[in-house]
């Protein structure tokens, strides 16, 4: 299962819509027999692609896979399907499917006859799909929110101007975040005040290729703002409201989204009870004027936990979890979130 782990985070597996999936298959002695990864949506399933290296010699054998094999047909066929006409005798796997489209595969391997055990290395093997595995309970992205904070509590400085808070560790933190994600969301108002390019660099550009820039508002963006180069897709909502927002990335196989947002949007998005990580940079600089990080508004209760701190040069991330807390989550916490 270590393998299979390994094999699910392979440099070449994209995060993204689908999950990362690890696979090994042992001969009927229990020999190694060949491995394989999925590689994104539309490519085949780990099993399958594990299998097909295997040939013949996988009958009897045993597949090590990081998630419960899928019994439906999506854009590839059912892994139980391939599993049973290769005669394999034994599956073993880490986390179970939490779709209701692919789940059930550990049943139907069962009724045909195969010896399954579950959740084995089961917190390694979620925390390889930790954000998708909330998204597809919830329907929604997760959403990761970015806020740098100076000592004293501001954004920006006098009259909203743009003031570099961060230094190089955590502007690298930043970039590493962004490519983590499959879209960064901001709004007009950020565009114009601060002109970000929103693109993953510092870090290498993830397998699947820059994530989509997303702009809310409605207020023009001129057509020399970076934003607008072709660096990266660019989607353009007019529409503010965070869950409709929300709604239409996940229909675009967004899986995790990052808040990279000014106070504006960020209190909406936190009102709307659609932030699972809050990434808190308290900037070591001083500023002594200038905006707060949330306007004023309604009493906002944001019940969390710290799950991470980390000194990052001059500047401190604290990472606060909202992920468990959401009533629409799963009823049990997610332990490979804590150790991110
Ligand atoms: C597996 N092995 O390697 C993966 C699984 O429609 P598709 O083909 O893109 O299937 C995507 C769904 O299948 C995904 O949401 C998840 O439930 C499961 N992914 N299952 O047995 C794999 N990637
Ligand atoms: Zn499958």
């Amino acid at each position: 299962m270590d393998r299979a782990v390994q094999l699910a985070t392979d440099p070449r597996a994209p995060r993204g819509e689908n999950p990362r999936v690890g696979c090994v298959i042992l001969d009927s002695s229990g020999e190694f027999l060949s491995e394989g990864f999925h590689a994104g949506a539309g490519t085949p399933h780990a099993e399958v692609v594990a299998l097909q290296a295997a040939g013949r010699a996988a009958a009897g054998g045993t597949a090590i896979v990081t998630l419960e094999p899928c019994r439906h047909t999506g854009r590839t066929g059912p892994c139980t399907k391939a599993l049973i006409d290769a005669g394999i005798a034994r599956v073993v796997y880490g986390q179970s499917d939490p779709t209701d489209a692919a789940s059930g595969g550990a049943a139907e391997l069962r009724a045909a006859g195969i010896e399954v055990v579950a959740g084995i290395e089961e917190a390694a093997a979620r925390e390889v799909n930790a954000e998708w595995t909330v998204a597809v309970s919830r329907n929604r992205p997760f959403v990761t929110a970015k806020l740098a904070v100076s000592l004293d509590g501001r954004v920006a400085g006098y009259g909203g101007q743009r003031v570099q808070l961060t230094g190089a560790p955590a502007q690298r933190y930043a970039h590493e975040l962004r490519a983590r994600v499959q879209a960064i969301i901001t709004g007009t108002g950020t565009v114009l005040a601060d002109d970000p390019s929103l693109t993953v660099r510092e870090v290498p550009v993830p397998p699947a290729g820059q994530p989509l820039r997303v702009i809310a508002g409605r207020r023009s963006i001129p057509p020399e703002a970076k934003i607008r180069n072709d660096e990266a897709p660019t989607l353009v909502v007019p529409d503010h409201d965070p869950v409709a927002l929300l709604a239409d990335l996940y229909q675009r196989g967004v899986r995790h989204a990052l808040l990279e947002a000014g106070p504006t949007l960020l209190r909406a998005f936190l009102e709307a009870g659609c932030v699972d990580r809050l990434d808190y940079l308290l900037a070591g600089i001083w500023l002594g004027s200038g905006p707060r990080g949330l306007p004023p508004g309604p009493r906002l209760d944001l019940p969390g936990e710290v799950i991470e701190t980390r000194a990052l040069g001059q500047d401190v991330l604290i990472g606060y979890s909202l992920a468990n807390l959401d009533p629409g989550a799963a009823a049990d916490p997610i332990p490979s979130l804590r150790s991110a």
